[in-house]
């Protein structure tokens, strides 16, 4: 069965909602080791005093007993704190009584960058929050409980897989910056996958290629607007001598400008994916937009928001990339039960004599 996510959420709802289907029987998950990666996604510097109301934490309504997964759907939920401040401006149905708390009013001043503007015109809506409640990165919190999921069952077949941000040095002073400046600033995460065998994706398809699907994966999440595997634009001023790494007698490379991965299939070496970040469009210094409710020239919406999010991509990412990962095994493997897909992996890595007997 295909490992596959369905979500649902908006940033001020109730509650965000993920759907794991395909994940296999007798997974054991810890509840502390996922709550973990969901305090590491708001802990970066930079972040929006929303994180202080938010505490997340994982439930789970199905799927798992005394930790241990099922075989069947999992149910996972992420609570938004911040709803109590929302009951009457994100209720699901009509709400009763006078308008209180938050989002009673009608936002009509689409943010340059946010999925203000493309979303009202998509979707046919009079109010900008009903496009930006769910294009909001609050959603990525519910992906980063799916990806510990998947990491525990990658860690099953010995992969780990790890993100970090690339410029940590002089991020930190670029944050302080914008903020001074009441602005916003991107950057630029990295995430590695080490234990990956040869053999995870395919060249046989397109849409099947393991960098297509990292890619993909990388690029759905909020604010990427580049993503490259190994070398990848560098690479394009390179000699083909330069570029590529020679197979020694082992089969292991001594380079990996590849980033792992040759022809869409894993190549055994780790996997490197990088991720480009834009600035956040929340600009607390709005930039030049138009207010639709009466087509005048006016400033964007400016309210509550982060002036950087790199280091919540980092892990955001890192969870993108488990899960495509996991998903890729669980193609190559296969398994109803944890060790079904555990003793398929040994039996492949057995065939083709890797790690190489030495
Ligand atoms: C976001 C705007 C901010 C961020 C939010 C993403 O939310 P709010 O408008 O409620 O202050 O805090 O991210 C999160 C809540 C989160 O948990 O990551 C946006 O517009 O995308």
């Amino acid at each position: 069965m295909t490992l596959r996510i369905a979500t649902a959420g908006e940033s001020h709802g109730p509650a965000l909602v993920a759907i794991l289907t395909g994940l296999p029987a007798g997974l054991l998950l810890d509840r502390e080791t996922i709550d973990a990666d969901l305090r590491r996604r708001q802990a970066g510097y930079g972040r929006s005093p929303r994180q202080q109301i938010e505490t997340d934490e994982v439930e789970v309504l199905a799927g798992l007993r005394h930790g241990s997964t099922l075989g069947t759907p999992l149910a996972l939920v992420v609570r938004n704190r911040d709803h109590k401040n929302w009951t009457w401006g994100m209720n699901p149905w009509p709400p009763e009584g006078e308008p209180q708390g938050k989002g009673t009013k009608p936002v009509t001043l689409p943010r340059p960058g946010h999925a203000d503007l493309p979303g009202v015109l998509k979707y046919e809506l009079a109010d900008v929050r009903n496009a930006l409640e769910r294009a909001s990165a609050r959603h990525t919190a519910v992906h980063v409980a799916a990806g510990a999921v998947a990491k525990a069952m990658l860690a099953t077949i010995g992969v780990t897989v790890t993100g970090s941000t690339v410029d940590e040095e002089g991020l930190h002073a670029r944050i302080d910056e914008a903020r001074a400046e009441r602005d916003t600033v991107g950057g630029i995460v990295e995430i590695r996958a080490q234990g990956v065998p040869p053999g995870l994706g395919t060249y046989a398809t397109k849409e099947d290629r393991l960098d297509a699907r990292l890619a993909a994966s990388v690029m759905g999440i909020q604010a990427v607007k580049g993503v490259e595997i190994g070398e990848g634009f560098a690479l394009a001023a390179k000699k083909g001598s330069e570029a590529h790494d020679e197979i020694e007698t082992d089969r292991r490379r001594k380079t990996n400008h590849a980033g792992g991965i040759e022809a869409g299939i894993s190549n055994g070496e780790e996997i490197v994916v990088r991720a480009a970040m834009k600035p956040l469009p929340t600009l607390m210094k709005p930039l030049r937009s138009v207010d639709l409710a009466t087509g005048e020239a006016a400033e964007a919406l400016v309210e509550r928001s982060d002036v950087a999010a790199v280091e919540a991509l980092a892990v955001v990412a890192e969870a993108a990339v488990a899960w495509e990962l996991a998903v890729a095994a669980k193609e190559k493997f296969g398994g109803d039960a944890i060790g079904d897909f555990v003793a398929a992996q040994r039996a492949y890595l057995q065939r083709i004599s890797w790690p190489k007997p030495t």
